[in-house]
C-alpha cells in the first residue's frame, strides 16, 4: 500500500478513485504536514527574521509536494485512480495575507531561503480575514471579508506566547507556523504568524466594516485596515507594534537557547525590515535590550549592527509617518526611545530636518529610523536604487553612502514554472535537460531558437494554457473568450501610476477603430486582474470603467467577434497562476520612474510573454537582458519624468486637445458608457484624466497605442513572435529569487548555506 493510499483507507476507509477531491484534499494536507514534521528545523547558529506586514504565500499543496519531491508520485497515483492534483487543490483556500508585490515578494523570499538552505524564517500577523475579497455589483467593486482560516489549512498552533504592553492594556499573543520546505532540502524554516485568540469576526458589521476602537477583538482581523480615520490609525499602530513586539521577543528568547549573552546578539540573529511597516522593530528591540540589562548605547550599537530595511517604492504615501501623539497613546514605551533616536540625529546633522526622525509637525517618520539605525538600506531594481540615491532619499545617500544597495527581485521557479506551467517546465527537461530546475539557468534553450519543431512545441503550449484559463474563467466567473485569440493581460493592484487606464484607453480606440471597419487579424482578448484600496476612489472608478467597456464590447455585435475585455473578480496568486502561462503580451506600463520593481514582468517574460512596456522598474532590466527585438519598449524615461515633475510642466489639457487622444477621452462620458455605467464615476474619472491626471496617463497614449498596433502585427509573424517569446524565457534565469537571495545573503545577511549558490 503507498503512503497516500494508507492515509486514505484510515481516514474514509474507502479507495482513492471513491474519495471526493475535499476528502483527497484533507488526506494530503495531513500526509504533507507529517511529512515535513519529520524534517528537522534548520539550526545554524546565525539566522534571519524576515519582518513584512504581508506574506502572499498562495496555495501550497503543489508547492509543499513539489518542495517534498514527491509531486510526481503522488500525481501520477491520483491519475491511475481517475484524480488530479490541480481539481484536488481547488478545495483549498488561498491565505490572503497580502496586497500586492511586497507580499508576493515576501512569500519568494522564504521559498527561497529555504531552498537555499538558509536559517530564515518570516515573521508578520495571522489576519483572520486578511485582504478583502473582491466582488463586482452593478459594474463596481464591493468588498467582503475574506474567511481563509475556515478551510482545513496549514497553520500549526505552537506553545509559544509572549506579553505585549499596550497603554491601557497587555495582550497575549498566540503564534501559528507554516512550514517552510525548501526544494529538497535537509531542514526546513517557518513562517511565523502572531495573532490573538480573543480577535472574533462578531464585531464585523457590514462589509468590511468594524469597531476600530475594540482592539483586543479587532487586532488582526483584517490586513491594512482602512486608516483614513485616527481609529484606524491607531489601529494600524497596534498592529505594527503587535507583530515587532512578539517578533522581538521571540528572537532573544531563541538567541538565548543557543547561548546567547545578549550582547552578542548580532551573531545570533539578522533583522530584515521588510518596508517601513516593521521599522518599530527597532526602539522595541533597544528597549526589550534594557529590560535585559544592556546599556542604552551599547543596545542601540547592537540592534544597529544587526537590522537591514528595504524600501519597495518611492511613493510618498507608503512612506509610513506617525503623529508622536498617536504614539504616546498606543505604546507610550516606545516614546522615550524614539526621541532620544530622535535627538541623537538632530545633534549630529543639525542642519539636515530632511534626516529628522520627528518632523516639526511631531510626526515620526518610520524610514529615517530605518535608515538611520540599520546597517544596509536597499532598492528592489536598478533603476529604483539609483532614484532613491539621486532623489527620494538623497539626504540619507550623502550621510550614508556605504549603506545603500540594489537588490534586484525575483521570483521562485518552483512556483511560477515548475507549478503554474508544468506543461513548459517538462519539455524544457526534455529539451535541456533537468539542471535547470536547481540553478534556474535556461539559456541553454537559446540553441533552439531556429529548431522548428520547438517554436512549434512552445505554441501548443501557450496553447493548452489557454484553454485551461478559459476553463477557469467559465467556472468562476462564467466568461469564456476565443482560444485563438491573442491573449493580452495587465494584473496587479489598482493605482493611477500603474496606468490600468491608458489601457483601458486603448481598448477604447480599438473599439472605435472596429466599429470603423478595421478588423484584427487574429481575434483579441484582453485581461485586467487586480483589487482597488477601498478608500482609494479614483482606482474604483477605472475598474468600474474596465467592467463598462466589457459589457458595452460583448453586446455589440461588430465587435465582439474580434475584441473582447475581461475583468478578472478577486484577483490573487491562484488566479495568476492560470493567467501568467496563457499571455502573449505581459503590460507593464507603469509611468517611468514610478514602479519600483514590478514582478509580474518577471513571471510573464519567464513563461513566454512579451512585454509592452515603459523603461521603469526591471523592464529595464528585462529590456537589457533580451534586447530591444525582443521587447516593445515606449514612453519617456524616468529623467524625463522626473525633470517634467520638478518643473511641474505637465497639464493635460494639452494632451486631452489632441486630435488622436480627445475622443477616446470623451468615451468615458458618452452617452453609451453612462448608459450602462454609474454617471458620479465616470464624470470624476474623466475630470481627473482632463484636469489633473497626476500619473500622466495622457503623455505617452499614442506612442503605447502606436506600439500596441505594432505588436498586434508582429503576432501574426507566428514563428517570429514564438522566438522572441523563446528568448525571454531562456534569459530569464536572472530573476530566479534564488538568485535574489544569493545576494542578499552574500551582501547583508552573510548567513550559512547549504546549498552552492548559483553561478549567474
Ligand atoms: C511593490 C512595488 O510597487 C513593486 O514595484 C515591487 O516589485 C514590489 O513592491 C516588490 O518589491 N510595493 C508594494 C507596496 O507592494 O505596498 O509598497
Amino acid at each position: 500500500m503507498s503512503l497516500l493510499e494508507q492515509y486514505v483507507t484510515e481516514a474514509y476507509d474507502k479507495p482513492i478513485r471513491d474519495c471526493s477531491e475535499q476528502e483527497l484534499y484533507n488526506v494530503l494536507i495531513e500526509l504533507i504536514k507529517d511529512q515535513s514534521q519529520e524534517i528537522p528545523n534548520n539550526q545554524t547558529k546565525k539566522k534571519l527574521y524576515y519582518f513584512s506586514a504581508e506574506f502572499l504565500i498562495g496555495k501550497l499543496l503543489s508547492n509543499n509536494l513539489l518542495n517534498l519531491g514527491i509531486y510526481d508520485q503522488v500525481n501520477d497515483e491520483l491519475i491511475a485512480q481517475g484524480k488530479n492534483l490541480m481539481d484536488i487543490e481547488q478545495a483549498e483556500f488561498e491565505p490572503s495575507l497580502g496586497n500586492g508585490g511586497l507580499g508576493r515578494l515576501a512569500a519568494c523570499f522564504v521559498d527561497s531561503i529555504a531552498s537555499l538552505g538558509i536559517n530564515g524564517d518570516g515573521i508578520g500577523l495571522n489576519y483572520h480575514f486578511g485582504l478583502f475579497k473582491q466582488h463586482f455589483v452593478d459594474n463596481q467593486q464591493t468588498s467582503l471579508p475574506d474567511p481563509w482560516l475556515e478551510g482545513k489549512n496549514w497553520l500549526v498552533k505552537s506553545r509559544r506566547r509572549y506579553t505585549v504592553p499596550f497603554n491601557k492594556f497587555s495582550l497575549e499573543s498566540t503564534l501559528y507556523e507554516i512550514d517552510v520546505i525548501g526544494y529538497k532540502q535537509e531542514t526546513k524554516n517557518r513562517l511565523r504568524l502572531f495573532d490573538l485568540d480573543s480577535v472574533t469576526p462578531d464585531i464585523i458589521e457590514d462589509g468590511i466594516n468594524f469597531d476600530k476602537t475594540n482592539i483586543k477583538e479587532n487586532l488582526t482581523l483584517f490586513l491594512y485596515p482602512d486608516d483614513s480615520d485616527h481609529a484606524g490609525e491607531l489601529l494600524r499602530i497596534y498592529q505594527q507594534y503587535f507583530m515587532v513586539s512578539n517578533g522581538a521577543q521571540l528572537i532573544i528568547d531563541e538567541a538565548k537557547d543557543k547561548g546567547s549573552n545578549l550582547h552578542d546578539l548580532a551573531d545570533y540573529a539578522v533583522i530584515q525590515i521588510n518596508d517601513t511597516h516593521p521599522a518599530f522593530v527597532i526602539p522595541e528591540m533597544i528597549r526589550l535590550l534594557g529590560l535585559e540589562g544592556i546599556e542604552f548605547d551599547e543596545a542601540i550599537q547592537i540592534v544597529q549592527s544587526m537590522t537591514a530595511f528595504t524600501n519597495h517604492t518611492i511613493l510618498a504615501e507608503a512612506l509610513e509617518k506617525w503623529p508622536l501623539a498617536d504614539l504616546e497613546e498606543v505604546v507610550p514605551q516606545l516614546v522615550p526611545i524614539i526621541k532620544n533616536l530622535d535627538a541623537r540625529m538632530k545633534a549630529k546633522y543639525p542642519k539636515r530636518p530632511d534626516v529628522a526622525i520627528i518632523d516639526e509637525n511631531k510626526r515620526v517618520h518610520m524610514a529615517n529610523i530605518a535608515i538611520h539605525f540599520g546597517y544596509s538600506v536597499n532598492g528592489v531594481a536598478a533603476l529604483h536604487t539609483e532614484i532613491l540615491k539621486k532623489s527620494e532619499l538623497k539626504a540619507f545617500y550623502e550621510i550614508y553612502p556605504e549603506k545603500f544597495n540594489n537588490k534586484t527581485n525575483g521570483i521562485t521557479f518552483r512556483r511560477w514554472i515548475m507549478d503554474a506551467n508544468k506543461e513548459l517546465a517538462d519539455y524544457l527537461d526534455q529539451l535541456i535537460g533537468i539542471e535547470w530546475r536547481e540553478s534556474h539557468n535556461l539559456e541553454a534553450l537559446l540553441e533552439h531558437k531556429d529548431d522548428e519543431a520547438v517554436i512549434e512545441k512552445l505554441r501548443a503550449i501557450k496553447f493548452n494554457n489557454k484553454v485551461r484559463l478559459n476553463k477557469r474563467l467559465k467556472a468562476m466567473q462564467g466568461i469564456e473568450f476565443k482560444e485563438e485569440s491573442i491573449i493580452d493581460v495587465q494584473i496587479k493592484r489598482f493605482h493611477e501610476y500603474k496606468r490600468q487606464q491608458m489601457l483601458a484607453l486603448y481598448v477604447i480606440y480599438k473599439y472605435l477603430d472596429i466599429k470603423k471597419g478595421h478588423i484584427p487579424a487574429t481575434p483579441i482578448t484582453i485581461i485586467f486582474g487586480g483589487k482597488a484600496a477601498p478608500a482609494y476612489t479614483i482606482a474604483q472608478d477605472v475598474i468600474h470603467l474596465i467592467i463598462n467597456l466589457s459589457e458595452i464590447i460583448d453586446n455589440d455585435a461588430d465587435v465582439n467577434e474580434h475584441l473582447k475585455v475581461i475583468m478578472v473578480e478577486n484577483y490573487n496568486v491562484t488566479s495568476a497562476q492560470y493567467l501568467i502561462p496563457a499571455a502573449d503580451i505581459s503590460e507593464q506600463i507603469s509611468l517611468a520612474s514610478k514602479e519600483a520593481s514590478g514582478t509580474g514582468n518577471m513571471k510573464f517574460m519567464l513563461n513566454g510573454a512579451l512585454t509592452i512596456g515603459t523603461e521603469d522598474g526591471a523592464n529595464v532590466e528585462i529590456h537589457e537582458l533580451v534586447g530591444d527585438e525582443n521587447i516593445y519598449i515606449f514612453g519617456k524615461d524616468s529623467d524625463e519624468i522626473i525633470e517634467i515633475y520638478a518643473n511641474d510642466a505637465y497639464d493635460a489639457s494639452v494632451y486631452y486637445n489632441q486630435a488622436e487622444i480627445k475622443p477616446l477621452v470623451d468615451f468615458i462620458i458618452s452617452d453609451e458608457m453612462l448608459a450602462v455605467g454609474n454617471e458620479e464615476r465616470l464624470n470624476r474619472l474623466f475630470n481627473e484624466l482632463v484636469s489633473k491626471d497626476y500619473f500622466m496617463t495622457l503623455i505617452d497614449l499614442v506612442e503605447f497605442i502606436e506600439t500596441k498596433e505594432k505588436m498586434y502585427a508582429d503576432y501574426e509573424d507566428h514563428d517570429a513572435w514564438t522566438k522572441k517569446a523563446l528568448v525571454n524565457i531562456a534569459k530569464a534565469g536572472y530573476f530566479s529569487s534564488d538568485r535574489t537571495i544569493s545576494d542578499y545573503n552574500r551582501d547583508i545577511w552573510h548567513l550559512e548555506t547549504h546549498h552552492v549558490a548559483m553561478d549567474q
